[in-house]
């Protein structure tokens, strides 16, 4: 099951049937324990609509309205490795070896709502930074209870420079207004998403393709539920939460994003998100 926000209202993809829900509500519709099980019996109770197939690219909206975006860091070989390589002039590159292997994970706050995106939105790059890029990351939705109800696909924005300079810059590497996207629906499948799910991307530069890569979420060195427990264990979360879960993917060190960059992020299941770098 696949859940869209969109400016019609709140659209669910189930099979091939489209249904408009009744409850308008982001926030109270996504933010339930067992969210698979009560929609389907939401929609037993509405008739499906095919003309909300049609819902194009502009009438999707980011998935997200008073949820909060938190965000994993150093999950993957991939990344411990790019990390310890931008920060070493820093002295700072022992720090990504030890969280990849302590007990206790990187979590970091990355958006609200008013810096997060939805596909066909433009992501931002930093005036006052050289190098940056994309961060394809598979994104739990997590309820208030603490438990993974869904997935969407995530691009955790990163000024590679300001976190290389110093590790504690950490959070204005990361955010800054529309550096977080997300979408383009929420999915829903009832169980949890298959491990060996991949992750794609490709980013294009006046057409041409600049860099594609891909990784297996199998490849993550922590489970999911590891990172949730640890979100979770302090503070609560009235709407739900999204969790980036952490790349696998990094682009060579000579790669920087440019404005008018097009990067599209897609996950087997869920769909692909696709945004262009603003000017
Ligand atoms: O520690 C820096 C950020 C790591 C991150 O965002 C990632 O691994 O995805
Ligand atoms: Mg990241």
């Amino acid at each position: 099951m696949k859940i869209y926000k969109t400016k019609k209202g709140i659209v669910v993809h189930h099979k091939s049937d489209f249904f408009l829900s009744k409850e308008a509500n982001w926030d109270s519709f996504v933010n339930r324990s067992n969210l698979f099980q009560v929609v389907i019996q939401e929609i037993k109770n509405l008739t499906s609509d095919t003309s909300l197939e049609e819902l194009t690219i502009k009438d999707v909206l980011a998935p997200i309205s008073s949820q909060e975006i938190w965000a994993s860091g150093v999950t993957y070989m991939r990344s411990r490795q790019a990390r310890m390589e931008e920060s070493k002039d820093a002295g700072s590159g022992d720090f990504y070896a030890r969280v990849y292997e302590a007990p206790r994970p990187e979590l970091f706050f990355k958006a609200t709502a008013s810096r997060t995106v939805g596909s066909g939105q433009p992501v931002r790059i930093r005036k006052d930074s050289k190098w940056n890029v994309p961060e394809p990351e598979l994104t739990l939705f997590i309820c208030t209870q603490g438990t993974i109800e869904g997935y969407t696909i995530g691009n955790d924005m990163s000024s590679r420079d300001i976190e290389g300079e110093n590790p504690l810059y950490l959070p204005q590497a990361k955010s800054y207004d529309a550096s977080a996207a997300i979408g383009p629906c929420l999915y829903v499948p009832g169980s949890p998403i298959n491990p060996d799910t991949m992750i794609q991307i490709e980013i294009s530069s006046n057409g041409s393709n600049v860099f594609v890569g891909e990784v297996s979420i199998n490849r993550m060195k922590r489970k999911h539920v590891e990172l949730v427990e640890y979100l979770f264990r302090e503070t609560s979360f009235p709407y739900g939460a999204y969790l980036m879960t952490g790349t696998g993917i990094v682009p060579p060190d000579h790669f920087t994003l440019k404005a008018g960059d097009e990067v599209k992020i897609s996950i087997e299941g869920i769909g692909t998100l696709i945004n262009t770098v603003a000017g």
